[in-house]
């Protein structure tokens, strides 16, 4: 596996079994070149300047770091000459960013969270790139309506996640497979394919500081966990929680567990903190992938239709059986 890059890997997918064209094998490869660009910028810190906040607040109202508009910045500027998109959507811009007209359009939607878990930047704690890939209903204008598309519409999704290595996790449909970027070649190597997660699971992760806002059967569910083998499940749990999206996902993709942000009760007009369209349906694509589950408490992600391109979802994730679990609680 070791000589197998991500473009050898694209290629083959392409030539043996066609589950990719050679456009939407090309944006994998830039948008993973881009990531490359933004894990230099990171890995620099302190050093270029690149910590703290930017000053300025983005269409969230949330307070921007330096590195998340660079970030964002990197990932404009490698997809809007190639020809393969006809829009792009980030969590740092309010509306679609168009194509220049001086470069021509392609079929496909890229939709990304530039620098996810940012808060954690200036801590020196693992943050990533989560980017999906929708294609452009025909002849259809690539406004904000043309993203409205459910997640079961994605052909795509991924993350990057810059740790003490820096990961490419990607899905075109056919399983999931990690790359780890060769920092002297510069590229990335496959290093696990069609990675699967365990049905069962002896870890969760919630922000606990956050109890007293869940619904009754998010406190049930975590209630029972931290009752341990004296409770009703029989068994003891552990907990993590990384604040970092990325992080705690790629936890999971790697060795099985459950990840809640669940709807609470301190914003009813917010009903989670995570977005729908660039964070929850990419991890939920790969999730499925994986053979885990994604719901927002009541039904599966990938099957939401979206209203709002920056539309906000509860987010219950990862080992199917749990998943499964907690999502019954909210039925009865
Ligand atoms: P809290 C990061 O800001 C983020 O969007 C996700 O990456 C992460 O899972 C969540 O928010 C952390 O939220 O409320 O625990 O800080």
């Amino acid at each position: 596996m070791r000589n197998i890059t991500l473009s050898r890997f694209l290629i083959e997918e392409e030539r043996e079994k066609q589950v990719i064209c050679a456009d939407l094998r090309f944006l994998v490869e830039i948008v993973s070149r881009a990531c490359k660009a933004i894990s230099v910028s990171i890995g620099k810190g302190a050093l270029a300047g690149v910590l703290g906040s930017a000053g300025s607040d983005n269409v969230q109202g949330e307070v921007q770091k330096k590195l998340d508009v660079i970030s964002n910045d990197i990932l404009l500027e490698a997809n809007e000459w190639g020809g393969h998109l006809a829009a792009m959507a980030s969590e740092e811009m309010e509306h679609p960013h168009q194509i220049p007209h001086r470069y021509p359009k392609g079929e496909y939607l890229l939709l990304f969270d530039p620098l996810d878990g940012s808060s954690n930047i200036d801590i020196n704690v693992s943050v990533g790139t989560i980017f999906s890939v929708l294609r452009c209903p025909e002849g259809v204008e690539p406004n904000e309506q043309a993203f409205l598309q459910p997640g079961v519409k994605q052909v795509c999704a991924g993350y990057a996640v810059y740790g003490p290595t820096t990961l490419l996790v990607l899905t075109v449909g056919d399983g999931v497979h990690i790359f780890t970027l060769d920092r002297e070649m510069g590229h990335f190597v496959l290093t696990q394919s069609n990675v699967t997660i365990p049905a069962d699971t002896r870890e969760y992760a919630i922000n606990a500081s956050n109890a007293r806002h869940w619904e009754p059967a998010v406190k049930r569910y975590i209630d029972e966990l931290q009752a341990g083998k004296e409770g009703a499940r029989g068994a003891d749990f552990n907990m993590r929680w990384v604040a970092s999206m990325v992080a705690d996902v790629h936890r999971i993709i790697s060795r099985g567990g459950i990840f809640l942000y669940p709807r609470d009760k301190r914003d009813p007009s917010k009903p989670g903190k995570l977005r729908l369209m660039y964070e929850a349906n990419p991890m939920a694509m790969l999730i499925e992938q994986a053979g885990g589950m994604a719901t927002d408490g009541r039904q599966r992600i990938l099957d939401i239709q979206p209203t709002e391109l920056h539309q906000r979802v509860a987010v219950i994730l990862g080992s199917k059986n749990e998943v499964e679990r907690v999502t019954s609680y909210h039925s009865s």
